[in-house]
């Protein structure tokens, strides 16, 4: 095992073993609307809490277990509960005194459960540089790929034995927030991490094709719908794309399936920023900005109230679809 530590607090990630051997219960939950890494993180330490043989509970916004049925197959019923305002949150929760919260920049990236939160010990791991550590324990290090790649190296520390589901569980989350390595953010221990799984045989070529491949057939004619309008501004570095909420209704596709659109026009040769404008409710636009070299789009996305990374970043907008472009366009050229 040569995975380079140097760049680890190793002390915090002692305190974050010490608090979890210290403790027997806890819940676990990622952000809203979730990723693959926020998927993954809370799928692995949920796997890894089991292994360890304390109590403890995922915390999910909606049903996900369809889009990530390659890890929840894993898990039985009980072993999550999805949001809904019938249930009695307080009475079920009322069993547990710490939360750990992964792959979250800042509590409102909780949506419902956020209220509910608050008020539990909680332990906060992520990698977004404005996390503004709202944790009684924190662990926030934007050095690092994806917060897989941060509990990895928990887990080693820790001697967990990284079986099956733990190890795909990590590679889904690292895949995801990588782009399967390909974008900035991965780094050689990034790359010794994957190879690590690989060697411990987990099946990374199906992982890749999970988190490349389309939900439907649906979903790619609505893809098709968004790609015949692109648009691309004068300097050819900026390209977007959008969708309105009638053309979503019209395809029948589920709208949480949409994501990661905005890859198709930061994809474009020559392109350093692709932004997608997604109107999810009506009038209530959804944005995500994407850039490769120089541009840091976490500042555009703080200019509408949003957050991000410096390479991936999104902000929701109150507004018609064409202003909003418009409002958004005139503030990522000030950047170009
Ligand atoms: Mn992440």
């Amino acid at each position: 095992m040569k995975r380079g530590r140097m760049k680890l607090k190793n002390n915090s990630l002692q305190v974050i073993s010490d608090f979890i051997k210290n403790n027997d219960n806890f819940l676990i939950i990622g952000h809203i609307d979730p990723d693959g890494d926020a998927v993954g993180s809370i799928m692995a330490f949920k796997f890894v809490l089991d292994q360890l043989n304390k109590k403890s509970l995922l915390l999910l916004h909606s049903d996900i277990s369809k889009e990530y049925r390659l890890l929840f197959k894993y898990l039985n019923k009980n072993s999550y509960l999805i949001y809904n305002k019938n249930l009695e949150i307080e009475k079920i929760l009322s069993e547990y005194k710490n939360v750990v919260v992964l792959d979250t920049a800042n509590l409102e990236r909780l949506g419902k459960w956020k209220s509910f939160i608050k008020k539990f010990n909680i332990l906060n791991i992520d990698h977004h540089y404005d996390n503004p550590k709202f944790g009684l324990i924190n662990y926030v290090n934007p050095d690092i790929s994806a917060v897989g790649e941060i509990l990895y190296n928990l887990f080693l520390l820790n001697n967990i034995k990284i079986d099956k589901k733990i190890g795909m569980a990590v590679a889904l989350a690292v895949l995801a927030d990588t782009g399967s390595l390909k974008y900035s953010n991965s780094n050689s221990d990034t790359f010794r991490l994957i190879a690590d799984l690989k060697d411990k045989g987990i099946d990374i070529v199906k992982i890749n094709r999970f988190l490349e491949s389309f939900p439907s057939l649906e979903y790619l004619k609505l893809l098709g719908n968004a790609l015949a309008n692109i648009e691309i501004d004068e300097l050819g570095k900026v390209a977007w794309l959008s969708l309105t909420k009638n053309e979503i209704e019209k395809s029948e596709i589920n709208i949480e399936q949409i994501n990661n659109l905005v890859n198709y026009p930061r994809d474009i040769k020559g392109i350093e920023v692709g932004i997608s404008f997604i109107e999810k409710e009506k009038d209530f636009i959804d944005i995500s900005f994407r850039s490769h070299n120089y541009l840091d789009v976490s500042k555009v996305a703080q200019k509408f109230n949003g957050g991000g990374h410096p390479r991936a970043s999104g902000a929701k907008i109150k507004g018609k679809l064409n202003q909003v472009v418009l409002d958004v366009l005139k503030e990522v050229k000030k950047y170009v």
